[in-house]
């Protein structure tokens, strides 16, 4: 796709620091952290938004949704659970959609956000 910012970065013609690559997805260090571990995984293929896909994509928005916690685990960020259970660390996944959806780069991306920051105990 001409002209968008991540598929430029998906073909390399634009950097980044990727911490991932297989044949369909890409992840990479977002440039303006919200917290210590942030990370964006996108689908090689343009998807402008997540509006955009439909049930025969289902396979592949689970595989994005799937590397959150492997990444998230490299990055020391994964849930851990004590022996009776109790949870530490963790980090959120978003994807924005669209203007209302607070949506900057029109190619689907997904957040990986993890460490200590302010919304901890929030919705
Ligand atoms: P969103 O608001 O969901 O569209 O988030 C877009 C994110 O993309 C935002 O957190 C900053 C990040 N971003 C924007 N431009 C670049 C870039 O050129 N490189 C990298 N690595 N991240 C970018």
């Amino acid at each position: 796709m001409d002209n968008c910012l991540f598929c430029k970065i998906a073909e390399k013609k634009i950097p980044a620091t990727i911490v991932y690559e297989d044949d369909e997805l890409l992840a990479f260090k977002d440039i303006n952290p919200a917290a210590p571990v942030h990370l964006l995984v996108i689908p090689k293929q343009h998807f402008a938004t997540l509006s955009a896909c439909t049930a025969e994509h289902a396979p592949l928005l689970g595989r994005m949704l799937a590397l959150a916690p492997k990444l998230a685990a490299e990055f020391g960020c994964g849930v851990q659970h004590a022996a009776d259970g109790t949870p530490s660390a963790g980090y959120k996944t978003l994807i924005n959609s669209g203007p209302d959806g607070g949506q900057e780069v029109y190619h689907l991306h997904m957040h990986i956000i993890g460490g200590p920051h302010p919304w901890r105990g929030q919705r």
